[in-house]
């Protein structure tokens, strides 16, 4: 491997940039002894291909993804394609030996993730799937705060995940729209959004039990991207919500949506415990609230920590001086730079593909529980080895 961990990335879209510019900041912010090269681009558009290894710096492009993972000079898959190829390509990657980066969710369904799970157990090389947001400072502090007790007994956590650009009927889907394709993403709101309330409740939290859920989908049909003149049945769900109980006792209620006009990207959670409370919300995303029940009553209250402090909160010592917050992209500079870390410490980096394959399997619960009207137990779902 040397110092250098080549990369080859399968995709080119949004994620493709989150994840390209990462690579490229990690090793400027934070130190590191290995270093990810950015070796080669796997798409299909050849002209796109080209402007976006040309920005970003990528050394080479491909054409079929095969050929990426079988170069041996490879020592990273990164997958940023829709969520219907994820199973396929990391299989392989996994049986050619690689480690393996995968955005979320996992895959499309719990069925998938776990073919995929036994094969990177199979390979044993390091893997980790980009649930982005554990690496928001203040979500990354409000564990700390969890962590030494500070909350005593958590009774509540109470997510939502709201976004607004699906309104509008006329909006095409399948193409770049992939996400509103049952086909290509697998399920709507749930895989997409509440798979990272999921993630973070599983995190923060524990291990879900049981959960009831109801689903929504408000366009029923929408024109096909590549052709606008024919209308198709859309399949997933534009909204979703459910009821969770936790194995430690505490009592869960998510919701999301995209058909929250004027919420952008609104993933919030706020946990309640003995002791005290904390709230989150992606929107205003350098603070982090804190009610501390064991404060002097006389100044008590919701203290809105600006997490900016470098000496004293998560990953913020590699960044500016206080007062100058971060931003999306730092989640994911912060994921690959924990990834590094991993490989240079030789440790297991949260969340990999067991953990996303939890996360998959409260989602198939979700989905199950939405369309039968029954509670699910997942305690039945979970594997026991
Ligand atoms: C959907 O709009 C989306 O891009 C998700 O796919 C991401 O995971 C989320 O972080 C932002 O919104």
């Amino acid at each position: 491997m040397g110092n250098f961990v080549n990369i080859g990335l399968i995709g080119y879209g949004f994620m493709g940039r989150a994840h390209s510019n990462a690579y490229l900041q990690a090793c400027k912010f934070f130190p590191h002894t290995i270093e990810p090269r950015l070796r080669v681009v796997c798409g299909r558009d050849q002209k796109k291909l080209d402007d976006f290894a040309e920005n970003w710096g990528w050394e080479e492009t491909e054409n079929d993804w095969h050929r990426v993972i079988e170069r041996p000079d490879i020592d990273i898959i990164d997958i940023c394609v829709p969520n219907d190829m994820h199973k396929e390509i990391a299989v392989a990657a996994a049986e050619a030996g690689k480690m393996i980066i995968c955005e979320k969710p996992l895959a499309k369904d719990a069925t998938e993730a776990r073919i995929m799970l036994e094969a990177v157990r199979e390979n044993g090389k390091p893997n980790m799937v980009c649930f982005n947001y554990r690496r928001v400072p203040a979500v990354a502090l409000a564990k700390r705060i969890i962590d030494e007790g500070r909350l005593g007994r958590i009774f509540h956590y109470r997510a939502k995940y709201l976004q607004d650009w699906t309104i509008n009927s006329n909006l095409p889907m399948g193409g770049s729209q992939w996400r509103l394709d049952a086909q290509a993403a697998g399920s709507g709101v749930t895989g997409d959004l509440l798979s990272h309330s999921i993630d973070l409740a599983l995190w923060l939290v524990g291990r879900i039990q049981r959960l009831t859920a109801m689903k929504k989908t408000f366009v029923n049909n929408r024109p096909l991207e590549r052709d606008p003149s024919v209308l198709s049945r859309v399949e997933i769900d534009d909204a979703c919500a459910f009821l969770a109980g936790f194995e430690n006792g505490a009592m869960g209620t998510f919701e999301s949506t995209r058909f929250a006009r004027g919420r952008k990207n609104q993933n919030a959670f706020e946990l309640n415990g003995e002791f005290g409370s904390i709230a989150f919300d992606f929107e205003d995303m350098n603070f982090l609230e804190y009610y501390d029940y064991r404060a002097d009553s006389s100044y008590r209250g919701f203290t809105k920590i600006q997490v900016w402090d470098g000496d004293k909160h998560p990953y913020m010592g590699h960044w500016w001086v206080p007062g100058c917050g971060l931003g999306y992209e730092h989640t994911f500079i912060h994921a690959m730079s924990d990834f590094l870390y991993g490989l240079e410490q030789d440790r297991k980096l949260c969340p990999d593909f067991e953990d996303a394959y939890q996360t998959q399997l409260v989602c198939d619960a979700v989905l199950a529980s939405a369309a039968s009207g029954e509670w699910s137990n997942l305690q039945v779902l979970v594997p026991s080895n």
